[in-house]
């Protein structure tokens, strides 16, 4: 048996060896944030790298597991936080665990119902996310918020119904403070 491992630096947010690699700038996040102004006026002077995400695959086995990290920058687009795209697993009825290695961020979790919520996810949090909840990290700090997470290898993503619909609650800087608001396009 060959054995998977790698080495994971947090402070750097390194791994030795990873067969996924992706970059996600805020041209491909255009559709995902509230304020379509600020995202086509930062996009035409630059176009910032908003994560990167590393990990391993792994046949996708329902019994079987993959892990990574993501590396999300903090910025703003207009008064929203850097955020990911935030999907719902393919496989609707899959976990996933996410531990907080360095930075300072925010959780918003959204069930197919349309509860939603959101919830701190700063350094040295581990976040169960349960079966069929959607979620998306949010780098609420001023430094890369960087995270590790585990999830069964068949999950997949559903970017889908985010795209058409976002999230119930949106993550803003209000006065200096990262604060809870309804998206106010649902
Ligand atoms: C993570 C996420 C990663 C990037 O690996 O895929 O943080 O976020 P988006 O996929 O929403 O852009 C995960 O939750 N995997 O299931
Ligand atoms: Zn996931």
């Amino acid at each position: 048996m060959n054995f998977q491992s790698y080495q994971l630096d947090a402070t750097l947010g390194k791994l030795s060896n990873y067969d996924i690699q992706s970059t996600s700038r805020l041209s491909n996040l255009a559709g995902y944030f509230a304020d379509k102004t600020a995202v086509q006026n930062t996009i035409a002077t630059a176009d910032p790298i908003l994560y990167r995400v590393y990990g391993t695959t792994r046949p996708a086995l329902a019994g079987d597991l993959i892990s990574g990290i993501t590396l999300l920058n903090a910025g703003q687009v207009g008064q929203e936080y850097y955020m990911t795209k935030g999907h719902f697993h393919a496989v609707l009825d899959t976990g996933e665990v996410y531990y907080a290695l360095r930075g300072s961020g925010m959780m918003v979790l959204e069930s197919p119902e349309g509860e939603c919520q959101a919830v701190d996810f700063a350094a040295g949090t581990v976040l169960h996310i349960p079966p069929r909840w959607a979620h998306r990290t949010v780098n609420v700090g001023s430094s890369e918020l960087c995270f590790f997470w585990v999830c069964p290898a068949n999950a997949g993503h559903d970017y889908a119904t985010i795209i058409e619909q976002g999230f119930g609650k949106l993550i803003v800087n209000q006065d200096g403070i990262p604060t809870v608001i309804d998206n106010p396009h649902r």
